[in-house]
């Protein structure tokens, strides 16, 4: 009868543990959380996409994205920052173009890097704890952009204390190691990766030509986050 009424007490002792800590833990997380507000660029082309070869795609649900919970007040904190690249001198467009705000699809509105390995990379200006990363390449046709890998680091020359937070190179073919995400086809959505609040100052985004030519392109590129404690 001890060992059991002993048993019992633990049970709520642990059931109220629960109820006491950490329910009202979850709750305050979900009411700190809201839909994360997007404003994307209009579509460019409609229905499934044909002739695309990759081997490591994500299947094409023809959906809209799911919405994004993240912490409320969160704003875009790559508007108007400096960007950088390996290459400074684009064929087309200039660099001031991928923290513009002009998301849109069409000529003019879009980078073209030559062929190989690329990459830009965003100045915050200081540490940010970051929730979203967007990144638009190129969405007037259906395509996908290859070795896509996303980078934080507050060494501008991401030598050291670099966190990667998405690479779909999963057969390392650019060289920073496999990664373990999936390849996508680029739409009007951009690409949302989940940063899970990491903190840093500079973004750098990778990629290594796509599946219609061997050029690198750029639209933009969004930060959602807020200033690191
Ligand atoms: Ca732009
Ligand atoms: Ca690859």
């Amino acid at each position: 009868m001890k060992t059991s009424s002993m048993k019992w007490v633990s049970v709520v002792s642990a059931a109220l543990f629960v109820a006491v800590l950490v329910v009202p833990a979850v709750l305050a997380a979900a009411q700190d959380m809201e839909p994360l507000k997007l404003e994307l660029p209009k579509p460019m082309f409609v229905g499934t996409p044909k002739n695309i070869v990759s081997d490591n795609l994500e299947p094409t649900t023809g959906k809209k994205r799911e919405p994004f919970m993240a912490p409320k007040g969160l704003t875009n904190v790559a508007k108007g920052k400096k960007a950088t690249a390996s290459d400074m001198e684009p064929i087309i467009g200039e660099l001031e173009m991928i923290t513009d705000g002009d998301k849109e699809g069409a000529d003019g509105s879009f980078i073209e890097f030559g062929p190989g390995k690329t990459w830009v990379q965003v100045d915050l200006g200081a540490d940010f704890e970051m929730f979203a990363i967007l990144v638009w390449h190129y969405h007037s046709q259906a395509r996908v952009y290859k070795d896509f890998i996303v980078q934080v680091s507050d060494d501008p020359d991401f030598v050291k204390d670099v966190k990667t937070v998405f690479n779909n190179d999963h057969d390392n073919s650019y060289g920073l190691g496999a990664g373990k995400d999936k390849e996508y086809i680029e739409t009007n959505e951009g690409k949302l990766v989940d940063a899970k609040g990491v903190k840093g100052r500079y973004v750098r985004v990778h990629s290594n030509g796509n599946t219609s030519n061997d050029m690198n392109h750029m639209i933009e590129i969004e930060v959602f986050g807020r200033p690191a404690a």
